[in-house]
């Protein structure tokens, strides 16, 4: 019956993402899924107007819905408002997503199946049958990089650190004080990971084929790779401080 299903938002965050986000979209909703699902995305009022084009999008389907964001630009504080609007709806799961086609919907569903047994669910390159399949090398170098640094500081038990497809169950985001988080760009994929791990949160991962976006450009520039690096040191000072140490 409709009303006893469980409730999934899939939430992207987006900035000049014109070309990718319809077609995601449709393949969204076009999945054949046993849950209550809606999407939410969130965008900084990209110049490309992603933003009018997925407001065309929610009138004609309400499954769809937008949050546009006049003043403040940055993936991570995106991604957190989205979490927050997302929790508004009290729904049982919510699914992260980029916008750019990288994440395919084809996974959504082992991401959900997996997220019956575990809080937190990483869709992952990294685990038996992932794939990091058409990038350049150079991009996928600064992933092993970026991958390496950070399972080195952090001590997680999760292959695929910088995933940023997801499923929450909802307690995870209620539990990890969205409004504390420091990160607003795209180091917030590691921050809430960090946070769930600390608070002991049952964290799988499933495998996916993350594919090279197909239109559009990248946002992640050096300096943003940098200042991203720089944030993680800033909140593992922060988090680290706040464990409570072994008594002696
Ligand atoms: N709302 C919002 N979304 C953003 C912002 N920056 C990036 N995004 C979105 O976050 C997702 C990931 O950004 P990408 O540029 O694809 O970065 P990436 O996946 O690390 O790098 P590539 O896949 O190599 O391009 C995409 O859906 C972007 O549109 C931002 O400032 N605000
Ligand atoms: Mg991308």
């Amino acid at each position: 019956m409709a009303g006893q299903r469980k409730k999934v938002v899939v939430m992207i965050p987006t900035y000049n993402e014109g070309g990718n986000i319809e077609a995601l979209i449709q393949q969204i909703l076009a999945l054949p899924l046993e849950y209550d699902l809606s999407i939410l995305v969130v965008d900084d009022n990209s110049p490309d107007r992603t933003g009018e084009l997925v407001t065309r999008l929610a009138e004609k389907d309400t499954r769809v819905n937008v949050l546009i964001r006049k003043k403040r630009r940055g993936r991570g504080a995106a991604g957190i408002e989205g979490f927050k609007k997302s929790l508004s709806s009290e729904p049982d799961y919510v699914i992260e997503m980029d916008g750019d086609g990288s994440h395919q919907p084809r996974f959504i569903p082992a991401l959900l199946e997996q997220a019956r047994q575990d809080h937190l669910v990483i869709g992952s390159r990294f685990v038996k049958g992932g794939q990091d399949a058409d990038r350049p090398l150079f991009r996928r170098f600064i992933t092993f990089l970026v991958r390496n640094f950070i399972r080195r500081q952090f001590h997680l038990p999760v292959q695929d650190v910088s995933s940023g497809f997801r499923c929450f169950r909802r307690e995870v985001l209620e539990k990890i004080a969205l409004d504390d988080l420091i990160s607003t760009g795209p180091s917030v994929v590691l921050e809430i990971l960090y946070k769930a791990h600390l608070l002991n949160f049952k964290i799988a991962e499933v495998p996916i084929t993350f594919v090279d976006r197909k239109k559009g450009k990248t946002k992640l520039t050096m300096l943003k790779l940098f200042e991203t690096l720089l944030m993680t040191f800033k909140f593992k000072r922060i988090y680290q401080a706040s464990i409570p140490k072994p008594a002696a």
